[in-house]
């Protein structure tokens, strides 16, 4: 199909996603649904949702059992399969009496409800998942032997992001690090990516990740604050461990907060080892490219979010998705020559808060994820997904990196408490698609049904089954281990915390400078200790200087002096978030109409002419009007009431909407101000917002006396037209820089 039909049609399909239910309104489309009296035909998983499982509990495939997964099946049923005539009613002694113990459908009604919870991760508990399928470009074929990674090779995979620190409820937009960990499903066997939007991370060694998890969570008193760094154990941590300074440098910067899962980095964050047929191994860092940039919210925008819509990131993967704006990312490697020393221009490359700059050692494109499918059950997928650094697939395997080696360690463990046994792997969404032939037997929540009577090796009695591979099997590439005492102790080189975190703030543009002095004044502002905010002002000290005076200037504390000389380091231009042009797909774009002439607006002129061009550039428009339902021909999406400026990328107006006639009599009264020329305050407020936000705003006819009631008429990044379709042109191409940041 032509691309561009393609794109149009998908976007099409959004819209009517995105448009609200109204019967029989115009560009509505949807039929009144009666309600239900008779058993009929389900309806149709939706497009963008894989079929439910069409097995009953029990495997029966026959169908002469109903279905029991997702509300399939004609009749409800007890968990055997009784059918049930009433689900309604306990069983009780007459109408008026006490229920009776023996009513087993209530016991086993409320008994499953009762245990339907299970642990919270205790890292990453908040995450959205999602479906995919990944393509080998084959240019990592000298490299590695992993089948995946062969050209052309498609693998299935699942990814889940997550933020670290707060809990399964926690709003989406926090300050954190995301967590970014995909499942390829490769008919070699799973390999699990497990990584963050971050290339570092705070700790060298994993036995500390108890101790900087303590300080970043809540307080034990008062489990308070949620999902935040802004408080004193979090910096009296970092401060006093400073090889943490790296990753929260990071945390301070506009990476903390990304606008969307679907415009972050993500980093494999470890050197892992990969290996070839011949036996050739190389060292590589892992990235994740995202097709759409790299982008962020600004943090006003991140604190409003979070109170407008908690789900924020959540909502706007899966509306992508629906929306066949398919989230995509290029898969790349770093690759570093395996020497004895395992360091690349002397950076350790064993050392996970130490980053490669991309201009030492270019990110060269391997393969390309797209993410095409919402799960069907979010607890059974997002929810029940255990990912472990240790599937990996031949041609791939780990470095001794001590933060790598802990977790080998730690996600089985936690997995076998949080999924309850150590059958997690049979979890249908953990299931490996390469077939499966272990020895591992019973255990709780066991699924499969095992024939045979020797699982054992060797054995005689089940014909020697299984053999081990030849050939085509995991090798665990036979490194030397250099002959050493045993020690607690780290190479001298991991006593380096200073210089990378000076080389991140040297590669910062002044803008995103602006914002990380913020962030640190903002959070150390929320800490009591005074102490501990002088420590950490210490650690700026040996960063930078300018960035240190600001930070104690806006915390009204003396400037000290550093420990350490300055490192003399090298900016790495692509660590920026600025300076590039990227495409517009999936962005949404608020068009503000007034209501029909008869209601006394203005009207919607043109305005249909722009959300269709809107539409065909790839981008999501909606409607915002004073009121629900339609306006002339146009359906509404966003009332005045429910539209809130952090939804949008960028925001048109085509009018002028006034004040409604009472509520302007009352501020005539007090104002004496003349009825028509009253903006309505959720308008002025709407532009107010994207303009403190430096997004792009347009407007044309009756619209522009908005941005001058605003007073952001003639400012960068807002921009006037003849009419729509011109405002829209140039709204667009200011929207290809995310921001305009001259605003800042
Ligand atoms: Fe971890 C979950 C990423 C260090 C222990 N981690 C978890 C998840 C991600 C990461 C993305 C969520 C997976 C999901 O969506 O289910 N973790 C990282 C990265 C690290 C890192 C990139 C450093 C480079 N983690 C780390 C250490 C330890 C853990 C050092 C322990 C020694 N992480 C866990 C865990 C979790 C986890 C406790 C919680 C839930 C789970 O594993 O399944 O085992």
């Amino acid at each position: 199909m032509d691309p561009v039909r393609k794109v149009k049609d998908a976007v099409e399909k959004v819209a009517e996603a995105l448009t609200p239910d109204v019967p029989g309104s115009p560009g509505s489309g949807t039929p009144t649904v009666a309600e239900p009296t008779e058993p009929h035909d389900p309806l149709p998983p939706k497009s963008e949702q894989g079929t439910p499982e069409t097995r009953t509990p029990t495997g029966d495939t026959t169908g002469a059992t109903p279905v029991s997964h997702g509300q399939r099946g004609t009749f409800l049923t007890t968990a055997q399969g009784t059918r049930l005539r009433d689900t309604d009613h306990s069983l009780k002694a007459g109408p008026r009496g006490p229920v009776l113990l023996q009513d087993h459908h209530l016991r086993e009604k409320i008994m499953h409800f009762d245990h339907e919870r299970i642990p919270e991760r205790v890292v990453h508990a908040r995450g959205a998942g999602a479906h995919g399928v990944f393509t080998a470009y084959g240019s990592a074929e000298p490299l590695t032997r992993a089948g995946f990674l062969k050209k052309g090779r498609k693998t299935k995979v699942f990814v889940r992001f997550s933020t670290v620190l707060g809990s399964r409820g926690s709003a989406d937009a926090v300050r954190d690090t995301r967590g970014f960990a995909t499942k390829f499903y490769t008919d070699e066997g799973t390999f699990d990516l497990v990584g963050n939007n971050m290339p570092v991370f705070f700790i060298q060694d994993a036995i500390k990740f108890p101790d900087i998890i303590h300080a970043a969570k809540w307080h034990p008193d008062r489990e308070i604050p949620q999902a935040q760094s802004a408080h004193d154990t979090f910096w009296d941590f970092v401060s006093l461990h400073t090889e943490a300074q790296h990753h929260t440098i990071w945390n301070m910067s506009d990476r903390g907060i990304p606008r969307s899962y679907r415009m972050m980095e993500g980093f494999g964050v470890h050197t892992f080892r990969l290996v070839n047929d011949a036996g050739e191994t190389v060292l590589v860092k892992f990235h994740w490219k995202p097709t759409l940039g790299v982008h962020s919210l600004t943090w006003e925008e991140a604190q409003l979010t979070n109170g407008v819509d908690p789900d924020f990131h959540r909502r706007d993967l899966y509306d992508a998705i629906e929306a066949g704006a398919f989230p995509e990312w290029e898969l790349g490697l770093q690759a570093f020559p395996d020497t004895p020393e395992e360091t690349f221009a002397d950076i350790d490359l064993l050392d996970p808060t130490k980053l490669v700059p991309e201009e030492l050692a270019p990110v060269q494109a391997v393969g390309k994820l797209v993410l095409n499918r919402v799960p069907t059950n979010f607890f059974a997928e997002s929810e029940q997904v255990a990912f472990h650094l240790g599937h990996l697939p031949p041609g791939i395997d780990v470095t001794n990196d001590p933060l790598l080696q802990g977790r080998l360690f730690s996600y089985l463990d936690t997995q076998l408490t949080r999924l309850a046994g150590p059958n997690f792997g049979q979890i249908p969404i953990n299931r490996p698609h390469a077939p499966v032939n272990d020895m591992l037997r019973d255990g709780f929540h066991q699924q499969a049904v095992h024939g045979g009577v020797a699982p054992y090796r060797p054995n005689s009695l089940d014909g020697g089954n299984p053999f081990e591979a030849t050939g085509d099997g995991f090798v665990d590439v036979p490194v030397t281990v250099a002959e050493a005492p045993k020690i607690r102790a780290n190479p001298v080189s991991f006593d380096d915390h200073f210089s990378q975190v000076r080389l991140f703030w040297l590669s910062m543009s002044p803008v995103e400078r602006e914002h990380i002095i913020n962030a640190y004044t903002f959070e150390l502002g929320k800490c009591y200790e005074q102490a501990v905010k002088e420590r950490q002002l210490r650690c700026l000290a040996n960063i930078d200087p300018v960035l240190c005076a600001e930070v104690a200037a806006g915390l009204g504390l003396p400037v000290p002096e550093p420990t350490l000389p300055l490192a003399d380091v090298a900016p790495s231009p692509a660590l920026s978030q600025l300076g590039n042009r990227w495409p517009v797909d999936g962005r949404l774009v608020g068009i503000v109409v007034d209501a029909e002439p008869a209601n006394g607006g203005a009207g919607t002129d043109g305005v249909d002419a722009v959300r269709r061009e809107v539409f065909a550039a790839g981008m999501v428009p909606l409607v915002i009007a004073p009121h629900g339902g339609t306006v002339g021909d146009l359906v509404v999406q966003r009332s005045f009431a429910t539209a809130r400026s952090v939804e949008f990328d960028a925001l048109l107006l085509a009018a002028a909407p006034a004040l409604a006639q009472d509520a302007v009599a009352g501020r005539d009264a007090k104002v004496g101000a003349p009825g028509a020329d009253v903006v309505d305050p959720r308008v002025l407020l709407l532009v107010e917002e994207c303009w403190r936000h430096a997004k792009a705003i347009g407007a044309w006819g009756a619209g522009v006396t908005v941005l001058e009631r605003a007073g952001v008429a003639d400012t960068p990044g807002v921009v006037t037209g003849r009419s729509g379709s011109e405002t829209l042109a140039a709204v667009s191409a200011l929207l290809a820089n995310h921001r305009a940041w001259e605003r800042f």
